[in-house]
């Protein structure tokens, strides 16, 4: 197996089997075949990126009914508010800024870009999310990004002044063709800054359901300084972000057009320390990971078993993995709940648990409730503080198997 971005020799580290597309809901009843793939990571022995063994091709994830929605919790919310603050307050600062966002989902960032009538462009393969982020005011282009498009919004929307991506760029394998269309479009001052889970936080927090068909790349700064340097970038800046279970983010600036920050020499001291990027190490996480499994699928066998109810809550694109590596059905969780309109009346894919809306959840209280969105943990349980007055106990998987309350 070839590494993607610089063609190196991968080596194989945890192995996940037959996984189906992570938001794919399955309309009950319908009778076209699932689509299903080899979900496995390996680590390239040269540039230390960690990425997937198999590639899903890109129009079966992301298209035209496409259901994840950034505006679903409030916390993402006041993130990418706070983000776009400060874009518009350090790099929009010159005289007509440009700032083109790639994967805008909904609008939710890009939003308080346009109400500050500052010019950006969204670029959204995915139909229907784009179609709301239009009809918030935002200028979308439904497109994949990639080294043609670059070039075409360069053309006619001139240099970019900064070209933000949060979780999109570690679902883009052919980084190639963005890197050389980031080079396109940037002005020579310009940077790429982009937010995606932390290689480092995974491994940490055994949180193994940020691998799924649609996280193709696991990025730490040694990997992402390699990959920069491919295409004459230099890493700049990263940051670490508590957002979706820990994730960093990077700035990449054309080599020689900005001092890195003493930020990065310390990530890549860190990671260098605790061999981050090391086979061993990542075999380690994988053999945590496995244990993890046997916790949970013992946890919920034996509550079955008593006869306890069990609720999951969130029909994440990250439970995929842990309902289908599991075997989790809707034996052992009775029903799915969740806020996101495409997703209800739908089944979970592959473990086809059925999905119902937030309101399912309190009618009435499961015993137990699987918390599958646990990177929104402090805000769903601040709003569910009922469930646990009720005698409800939460179910986590990660960075060990645990129950919360009661
Ligand atoms: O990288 C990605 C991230 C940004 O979003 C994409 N590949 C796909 C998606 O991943 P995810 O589905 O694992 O993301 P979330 O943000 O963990 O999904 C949370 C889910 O939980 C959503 O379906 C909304 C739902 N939810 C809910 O029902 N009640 C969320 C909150 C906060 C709530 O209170
Ligand atoms: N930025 C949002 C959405 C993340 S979901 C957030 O952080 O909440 C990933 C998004 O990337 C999806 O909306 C998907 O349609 C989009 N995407 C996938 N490939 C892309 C590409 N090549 N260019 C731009 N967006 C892409
Ligand atoms: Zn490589």
């Amino acid at each position: 197996m070839e590494c993607r971005v610089c063609s190196g020799k991968l080596h194989g580290f945890a192995d996940f089997g037959r996984q189906p597309l992570s938001d794919h809901f399955v309309l009950p009843g319908d009778p076209a075949p699932e689509f299903f793939f080899h979900l496995a990571v390996g680590v390239c022995e040269d540039c230390s990126m960690a990425q997937l063994l198999e590639e899903v091709p890109r129009e079966r994830m992301f298209h035209e009914s496409y259901p994840y929605l950034s505006s679903g919790s409030a916390v993402m919310r006041e993130h990418f508010e706070g983000v776009a603050k400060r874009l518009l307050a350090t790099e929009l600062t010159g005289p007509d800024p440009f700032v083109v966002e790639l994967g805008c989902n909904d609008g939710t960032m890009l939003k308080t870009v346009a109400d500050a009538g500052v010019r950006h462009l969204g670029v959204e393969p995915s139909g229907g999310v784009a179609d709301l982020a239009a009809a918030r005011g935002v200028r979308v282009r439904k497109d994949f990004f990639e080294a043609g498009v670059a070039a075409a919004v360069r053309a006619a929307d001139g240099p970019a002044d900064v070209i933000y991506a949060a979780n999109t760029l570690c679902h883009i394998p052919y980084v190639d063709s963005i890197l050389s269309g980031a080079d396109a479009l940037l002005r020579p001052g310009g940077v790429l800054v982009f937010e995606d889970p932390y290689l480092g936080d995974i491994v940490t927090r055994r949180s193994f359901d940020q691998i799924y068909d649609e996280h193709f790349y696991f990025f730490c700064a040694a990997s992402v300084r390699a990959m920069a340097r491919r295409h004459g970038f230099e890493l700049v800046d990263v940051e670490r972000l508590p957002v979706h279970g820990g994730e960093v983010r990077y700035t990449l600036a054309r080599r020689g057009a900005r001092t890195p920050t003493p930020a990065v020499a310390a990530l890549l001291a860190e990671e260098e320390a605790r061999g981050l990027t090391e086979l061993a190490t990542l075999r380690d996480f994988a053999a945590r990971v496995a244990a993890n499994r046997d916790d949970l699928v013992a946890l919920l066998t034996g509550l079955r078993d008593q006869g306890a109810r069990v609720y999951g809550y969130g029909a994440t694109a990250k439970s995929a993995t842990v309902l289908n590596y599991c075997g989790i059905g809707p034996d052992l969780v009775a029903f799915v709940c969740d806020t996101t309109p495409a997703k209800q009346g739908r089944l979970t894919p592959g473990s086809h648990i059925p999905v119902r809306g937030p309101e399912a959840f309190a009618d009435p209280y499961p015993d137990y409730a699987l918390l599958l969105a646990w990177n929104h943990a402090e805000e769903i349980m601040a709003k569910e503080t009922a469930f646990r007055e009720a005698g409800g106990r939460w179910i986590l998987y990660v960075p060990e198997v645990h129950l919360v309350g009661a």
